[in-house]
């Protein structure tokens, strides 16, 4: 027990950062970190670990753009095993334009998740409200997050998933609503080539997107993070991810908020 909480020293969480860095690079997936002896990592380490992999992005020449909240619906806690809501970062590298394309070569086994995205205009901090978290907002916009586990079989402990930026992998937003809507209870459609693929609500999303946002300023206080004006704040998916598949036109249509989609080719 006392191996698996030991604080790594930085060279071990710089050589797993290396690691999963590699694997995103390559589109090649590892052994998950907690299958290997003494490989599980605390918490505390795992989002030191993810810290990392993101310093190697803005080496290469990324910019930060935001943060996501991920496991926030019971549909995806449910889908992945793991029942606790999880903090990443997002990059500008990681945007893919909106009516855009990726190549399914690319990824490891990529997936798709409806979600709401939040606009912040100046940053916060520590434990808000979500009222007190939405006079920090600008606009909100429907979104797609892509996400794509770099561990085999899109497996993972909730350590490893923090460890591996919570499978963050890609994002695209629709159009910027001024943030009086209530997305409180929004109903969302995710079709591929024009058939439902996913049918949910905003409401999956801890029973209101606006709390997710508060806990992302919580965990940004927690894991040495930063929300700052200009950063986007994904929510988390409000139903279970869809594999992604060649040759797939992906749309989401959020009620109030309008539509976003991408292409993905073979
Ligand atoms: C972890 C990330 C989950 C969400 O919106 O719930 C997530 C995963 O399922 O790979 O982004
Ligand atoms: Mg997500």
């Amino acid at each position: 027990m006392a191996s698996k909480t030991k604080r790594r020293p930085a060279t071990e969480i710089n050589r797993i950062a290396k690691a999963l860095d590699d694997a995103q690079r390559k589109a090649a997936p590892i052994a998950q970190l907690s299958s290997k002896k003494d490989g599980a990592l605390s918490l505390d380490d795992a989002y030191r670990t993810q810290a990392t992999t993101i310093a190697l992005r803005l080496k290469r020449g990324d910019v930060r753009s935001g943060v996501k909240m991920g496991l926030t619906s019971r549909a995806k806690a449910a889908q992945m095993g793991v029942f606790e809501p999880v903090y990443g970062r997002l990059t500008d590298g990681m945007l893919v334009q909106d009516g855009g394309s990726i190549a399914f070569a690319d990824y490891c086994h990529p997936r798709v998740e409806p979600e709401i995205a939040y606009l912040l205009k100046s940053s916060m901090s520590g434990r808000l409200s979500p009222t007190e978290a939405m006079t920090h907002v600008e606009a909100v916009a429907p979104a797609i997050e892509i996400i794509d586990s770099r561990y085999r079989n899109f497996k993972f402990s909730l350590e490893d998933v923090v460890a591996d930026n919570t499978s963050a992998s890609g994002y695209v937003l629709g159009p910027w609503a001024a943030p009086d809507v209530d997305t409180s209870n929004l109903g969302m459609v995710l079709e591929f080539n024009g058939r439902a693929v996913e049918v949910g609500s905003s409401a999956a999303i801890l029973g209101h997107p606006e709390r997710s946002l508060a806990e992302a300023a919580r965990f940004a206080a927690e894991t040495g993070d930063e929300l700052q004006a200009g950063f986007i704040v994904l929510a988390g998916a409000a139903s279970a991810a869809t594999a992604l598949t060649p040759d797939t036109s992906v749309k989401l249509t959020v009620e109030v908020l309008g539509s976003t989609g991408f292409n993905v080719t073979g």
